[in-house]
């Protein structure tokens, strides 16, 4: 790995900073949802927004030379008028500058799921006017931390929490409906492209991309049905944010099916598909957890389910789109106590599949394992933290000595934060936060072992062909 290469590790505003009601800060759509539902929430969360420069501080000792975060839209922009709320954008300037000041190169995402709920009482991503209030939002943050960042992406992972939202109802606003999940999910493709578009008009420096949950389709067998089935996967998981941002193409196959299926796509106008089709991204952000096993689609309704239980095979996760594909589980494989298989493999095939298509650069913006640990010891022994760890980061490296551009990995998270549905048990941190004691911070077995993989530029992990 050469000297620019990134080494960091990921968080997100909701996730991790607290603070929820300080500094006129407004409400978000999950602000509003989990109080509504009493259900645990991120009202407090990690605290970053009180202990980033500790935060920063353990990152810089712990090798790391960037840090991607995101910025809070209702922290920043306080209402449906635009009004921008300078204390908001204090607190992001003390961040950023904090990281310069220790030599951690800032990776920001603008979107990170909390709409402000002002917006969402308006329709949310059902609403074109959202599109408008996002391009406002970016080009404030862009014009106002324009020369301290180089890397922007607009949003993380549109797929995620698009269906989740929209179709499984596990997430804010819990709806179950085909069209509004497609409909959501043109608004989100058009908001990123307007924002592109206002990072060139205003010739903002540095480099914009997307950060898209990235699941590359295998098949069980290579049967012509199999392969119609992974292509329907493909524009499914990945093709309609990929090939969109990347290229502004929508897979037309994908629409052509939508309609058929009887899904309204007339809020398709042509003005707006020119701005999708004029303003591409210049990198790629991947997230990879695992990738989408697929068979010919057989029987039944579109069934979309999450593990959001933490037991392994009682959250019967399920997925399976009528008349496009069903997902199975490799019965050779491992997974997480919440289904999620454990695959290297499919990180090295999805780098040079993407890279193939895409010819950008590859940023992996979020990789890591959840689970159960106990923190109350001094070093949380995380072997298993290091092991999954290792053998992606071998996956990248094999990828890249096969002609990828990989440019940095992100592990999912720089310390123990708030996992959406599954709360704050499920963990991801290289560095354990206490939640239960003063939420004090101690760095696991899994920080070291990275601060030693980014130290010997990547000669520390252990090579292995996949
Ligand atoms: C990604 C999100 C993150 C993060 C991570 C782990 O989808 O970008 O916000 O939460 O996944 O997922 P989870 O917290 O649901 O286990």
């Amino acid at each position: 790995m050469n000297n620019s290469f990134l080494w960091g590790g990921a968080t997100a505003s909701y996730q991790c900073e607290g603070a929820w009601n300080e500094d006129d800060k407004v409400d978000s759509m999950w602000d509003a949802y989990l109080h509504e539902k009493g259900l645990e929430n991120g009202d407090v969360a990690s605290d970053f927004y009180h202990r980033y420069k500790e935060d920063i501080r353990m990152m810089k000792e712990g090798g790391q030379n960037s840090f991607r975060f995101s910025l809070s839209w209702p922290r920043i922009i306080l209402d449906k008028e635009g009004t921008v709320n300078p204390k908001g954008l204090q607190f992001y300037h003390d961040l950023i500058d904090e990281c310069l000041r220790q030599g951690i190169e800032p990776f920001v995402t603008i979107y990170h799921w909390d709409l402000p709920q002002y917006l969402e009482a308006e329709g949310g991503w059902q609403n074109r006017a959202t599109c408008d209030a996002f391009m406002h939002y970016a080009r404030v943050v862009m014009k106002e931390f324009d020369g301290k960042i180089t890397y922007w992406t607009t949003f993380n992972e549109p797929r995620w929490f698009i269906f989740n939202g929209y179709f499984i109802g596990n997430y804010p606003p819990e709806c179950h409906s085909a069209q509004m999940t497609v409909k959501g999910a043109w608004h989100v493709l058009l908001a990123h492209a307007m924002a592109v578009q206002a990072f060139r008009e205003e010739g903002i420096q540095g480099k914009i991309g997307i950060v898209h949950s990235y699941t590359p389709v295998d098949g069980v067998d290579d049967r012509p049905e199999t392969l119609k089935a992974m292509r329907y996967a493909d524009n499914y998981c990945n093709n309609w944010v990929l090939d969109t941002a990347a290229k502004g193409e929508i897979p037309q196959d994908m629409l052509d099916k939508l309609s058929a299926e009887g899904i309204d796509l007339s809020f398709m106008n042509e003005a707006d598909l020119q701005i999708i089709r004029n303003n591409h991204v210049d990198f790629l952000g991947l997230n990879y957890y695992s990738r989408t096993l697929v068979k010919p689609y057989t029987e039944g309704e579109t069934t979309l389910i999450v593990n959001n239980t933490g037991k392994k095979g009682k959250g019967t996760s399920k997925t399976i789109v009528k008349n496009w594909f069903e997902q199975v589980q490799d019965p050779d494989s491992e997974y997480t106590e919440w289904d999620t298989e454990i695959y290297p493999k499919g990180l090295y095939d999805g780098l040079i599949r993407a890279w193939e298509r895409y010819h950008l650069p590859i940023f992996i913006t979020e990789n890591g394992i959840g689970c159960y640990e106990d923190v109350s010891v001094d070093c949380v022994q995380d072997d298993w933290r290091i092991s999954y760890m290792n053998d992606h980061i071998n996956a990248i490296m094999n990828a890249m000595d096969d002609g990828g551009d990989v440019r940095g990995y992100f592990a999912w998270s720089s310390f123990d934060l708030y996992s959406w549905k599954n709360g704050c048990e499920k963990r991801y941190g290289l560095v354990a936060v206490d939640f239960e004691n003063g939420l004090c911070r101690r760095p696991k077995k899994s920080y070291y072992w990275f601060k030693d993989v980014i130290e010997s530029k990547g000669e520390r992990v252990e090579r292995r062909k996949l």
